[in-house]
Parts: C-alpha cells; sequence; structure tokens
C-alpha cells in the first residue's frame, strides 16, 4: 500500500478544511475520530471534554440528543478550540438539494451554523452535492458516503466508483469519503473508517468490525470508534489505546510503503 505520510498530504491539499484535518492530524498525533453516539447533552459534553485530547475529529448524530439546545452546539464549539478537533455531524444527507439544503440549515440543529464538516450520500445524484455546497462556507467540508460498514448493504463497486469521480469533479467542496479501504488515488482526499472495534467482530443489528490495524492496512486515513469507546468502563483509557494502536499501524504502514 503506498501511503504518503499527512504532513506531505496537507501540502497537497487543496481545501482549506481537509489541508487543516491533515495539520492537525500530524501535530496532534491522532487519526483517531471518537462517535459520541450517547443520548443527553451533558454526556456530550463531559465526553468531548474527556476524549477531546485524544482525536482529531468529533462525530456527532446531533438528533439523538434527547435534551437538544442551541446552546449544546456552542458548548461544542468552545470544547473544540480548547481541545483542538473538528466537528463532524454524520448527519448522511439523502434527499434532493432543496430539501436538503433547509435540513443543513434550518429547523431546531441548523446544521450549517456549527459542524465543520458532514457527510451526504449520492443517491439522489449531483445535486446533493451542489446544494449543500451552496449552503456551506469555504471553509466547510462534505464526505461521501462511498461504502457502508454494514452487513448486505447495497453500496456496491460501480458505486463506490462514482463517489470517486464526483468528489473529483466538485473538489472545491468534497474533502474525502466514509469507505471501508483507501478507494481515490489522489491523496488530497480523506478515507474515514466506521466500524472499528477491538472486542467484537460484530453487534446484533448488522454492524461489522475490523481491528484500526486491519483498516489503515488497507489505506484508511482516520479511524471512527465509538462503542468501543463509549461502552468501555473506562473511555479515556480506551481512546487512548484506540488512538496509540491507530497511530502505531499508520506509522508501520508508512515503513512498509518506503520497503
Ligand atoms: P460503533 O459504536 O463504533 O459501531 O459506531 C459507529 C458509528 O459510525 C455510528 O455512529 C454509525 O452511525 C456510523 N457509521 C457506521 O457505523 N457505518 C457506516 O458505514 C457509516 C456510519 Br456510513
Amino acid at each position: 500500500m503506498d501511503r504518503l505520510p499527512y504532513k506531505e498530504r496537507a501540502l497537497l491539499a487543496t481545501h482549506p478544511l481537509s489541508k487543516a484535518i491533515f495539520e492537525l492530524i500530524e501535530e496532534k498525533e491522532t487519526n483517531l475520530c471518537l462517535s459520541a453516539d450517547v443520548n443527553s447533552a451533558s454526556e456530550l459534553l463531559s465526553l468531548a471534554d474527556l476524549v477531546g485530547p485524544e482525536i482529531c475529529l468529533l462525530k456527532t448524530h446531533i438528533d439523538i440528543i434527547d435534551d437538544f439546545t442551541p446552546d449544546l452546539t456552542l458548548k461544542l464549539h468552545t470544547l473544540a478550540k480548547k481541545h483542538r478537533f473538528f466537528l463532524f455531524e454524520d448527519r448522511k444527507f439523502a434527499d434532493i438539494g432543496n430539501t436538503v439544503k433547509l435540513q443543513y440549515c434550518g429547523g431546531v440543529y441548523k446544521i450549517s451554523s456549527w459542524a465543520d464538516s458532514i457527510n451526504a450520500h449520492i443517491i439522489p445524484g449531483p445535486g446533493i452535492i451542489e446544494a449543500l455546497k451552496e449552503a456551506s462556507s469555504p471553509s466547510q467540508g462534505l464526505f461521501l458516503l462511498a461504502q457502508m460498514s454494514s452487513k448486505g448493504n447495497l453500496l456496491t463497486e460501480e458505486h463506490m466508483k462514482k463517489a470517486v469521480e464526483w468528489a473529483t469533479r466538485y473538489d472545491d467542496f468534497v474533502i474525502g469519503f466514509i469507505s471501508q479501504e483507501k478507494i481515490a488515488s489522489d491523496p488530497k482526499f480523506l478515507h474515514l473508517t466506521p466500524g472499528i472495534q477491538l472486542n467484537n467482530p460484530s453487534d446484533p443489528l448488522g454492524q461489522q468490525y475490523n481491528s484500526p490495524a486491519s483498516a489503515i492496512a488497507k489505506g484508511s486515513d482516520i479511524l471512527i470508534v465509538g462503542r468501543g469507546i463509549t461502552h468501555s468502563p473506562n473511555p479515556l483509557a480506551a481512546a487512548q489505546n484506540y488512538r496509540s494502536q491507530s497511530w502505531k499501524a499508520y506509522l508501520s504502514s508508512l515503513r512498509k510503503a518506503e520497503i
């Protein structure tokens, strides 16, 4: 697997957010993203404060918070500055352009006002990318859903290739993919991989897990860990373990690339 160091990819990145993410990963020495899938504002904030020093991205599902108020996203933003991580709202937009724009900017969550990055399915066609781009600032970026971790999912190879094609076409807004492996050869694109856990091969509802080492070996750049951390009796120690395993796997993949 040919792999360039994150710091070199920061120089090749053409979008301000992907450049900033590559730089942060390199400086902070972490390629870990916490998927903070908890139900209350206080749990989300305490988790972000506890695990913030270990991560480059915090991934939210803001619509699972029972007691959401706009104050939560202001506080998340403050924690993101304090611990230096970026906010990624895993909203998986999937509708026509006009509707996703309304969902992105409006409603209770006003995602466009606080999320550094979001993601979208490509099923509706490229209008979804154009609409989200129109509603974003130049420093916000989009990840395209190219592959999923769940058993029996319908994202075919043809679908994945389309995601790469459209990412290339809209590279002033698309900064990478949610995928299980490296799918694009252009080093400016980030590959984010969910379905990472050390203790279990799967969950009872179709989730399938890989280890950090195996995802990095397949070319992933940022590993997304949810319950492996949040359901641990000691989330900080678990995050530190995932962080160190993911970083070591990255360093060893660089050495392999040199040989
Ligand atoms: P887990 O607890 O580590 O299984 O959580 C994984 C998270 O990543 C969860 O928030 C999912 O919504 C998200 N996810 C995923 O698991 N698999 C996918 O293919 C995509 C997102 Br896309």
